[in-house]
């Protein structure tokens, strides 16, 4: 901590020196300041937990590019609880780091947390998941998925594959309530679908982003529901975890019921070329590169735009493609 005041009190007397220069020579102080100071940025990252392969390809996506961009990282995962992502942000702010980014478990109760950081100065970063508040300049900016486009895309698969069928009945695994994709994937689906009288929605149960409660939930959708078409699963460890009740119930997934999912882990690409699923929505965790960009622009202080998103697409057993993909990574 020291040190770092020691090197805060180093750049500011450069920066103060150069102000007293003539113009050019202060451009060329202050190029030379921020390309030495930027190998002394420190991050405070705060991750929500380690639920999904999702999550683990994040929190490596996330290390491997701030060691390449030569930025320091404080890491801290919260294991799913709140107040430990509340504790993490404090402590970043104790410890005076440039930039805090996080990925909140839920969307709300941040103010509080985000006001005490506002207060010490210190840029706030969203990425992958997002928070609700009333005051938008709690944070800089967010990076990550379009969660809403993603449902829609799950829809509008559904739209294609069923352009035959007469009446559909799905069953809805949702994630972690009150999260962001939780929310958006829902809503988005149900705009494409809702004006379709052919789709009904049985029920949705909430499976919390893991696999384990994936096949949970699945047993019992299929113990109440013996006309289930489709599964619409927010996320790939739940699908898996739901393809295993799927089959041990003596069904075919990908036939006696279409699957559709989010993320496009290995796992999941492997099972859609085999039949057992149908559809996946991409949902890319690797953003590393794209936090550590923003991150030096911000420690920097210069402004970055208030959304960055993610290119993203839907592998289908529509696509010719899927023999060639690379590698997914995560
Ligand atoms: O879909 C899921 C993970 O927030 C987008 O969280 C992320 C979601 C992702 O656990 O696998």
């Amino acid at each position: 901590m020291k040190k770092r005041w020691i090197s805060f009190a180093g750049l500011a007397s450069i920066l103060m020196a150069s102000l007293f220069l003539l113009n050019g020579c202060v451009a060329a102080t202050q190029g030379d300041a921020g390309s030495a100071d930027q190998s002394q940025i420190l991050l405070g990252f705060s991750q929500l937990g380690s639920e999904s392969a999702w999550r683990l390809g994040n929190t490596k996506s996330i290390q491997d590019a701030a060691k390449r961009a030569g930025i320091q990282l404080m890491y801290e995962n919260a294991e799913q609880k709140q107040e430990k992502q509340i504790k993490a942000i404090r402590s970043f702010i104790a410890y005076r780091v440039d930039v805090i980014a996080f990925s909140p478990n839920v969307e709300d109760g941040w103010d509080n947390v985000l006001t005490e950081a506002k207060k010490a100065g210190i840029p706030v970063l969203i990425t992958d998941r997002r928070i609700n508040t009333a005051d938008e300049s709690l944070i800089v900016g967010f990076v990550g998925s379009d969660f809403y486009a993603e449902g829609r895309r799950a829809g509008q698969f559904l739209l294609q594959k069923m352009a035959d069928a007469d009446h559909v009945n799905i069953v809805e695994i949702s994630g972690t309530v009150d999260s962001t994709p939780m929310r958006q994937r829902g809503t988005g689906f149900r705009s494409v679908l809702e004006g379709d009288s052919r789709f009904t929605i049985l029920e949705s149960v909430s499976g919390d982003f893991l696999r384990s409660k994936g096949k949970e939930c699945m047993q019992g959708l299929l113990a109440r529901h013996s006309d289930i078409d489709v599964l619409f699963s927010h996320n790939d460890a739940m699908t898996l975890g739901a393809i295993e009740a799927i089959e041990e119930a003596g069904l075919q997934p990908g036939k006696d019921i279409v699957i559709v999912t989010v993320d496009g882990e290995q796992a999941a690409i492997d099972l859609l070329k085999q039949g057992k699923i149908n559809c996946v929505v991409e949902c890319t965790p690797l953003i590393g590169d794209k936090i550590m960009e923003l991150t030096k622009k911000l420690a920097a202080g210069e402004s970055i735009p208030r959304n960055t998103y993610s290119d993203e697409r839907v592998f289908s057993e529509f696509d010719t493609d899927l023999d060639s993909l690379p590698p997914r990574g995560y």
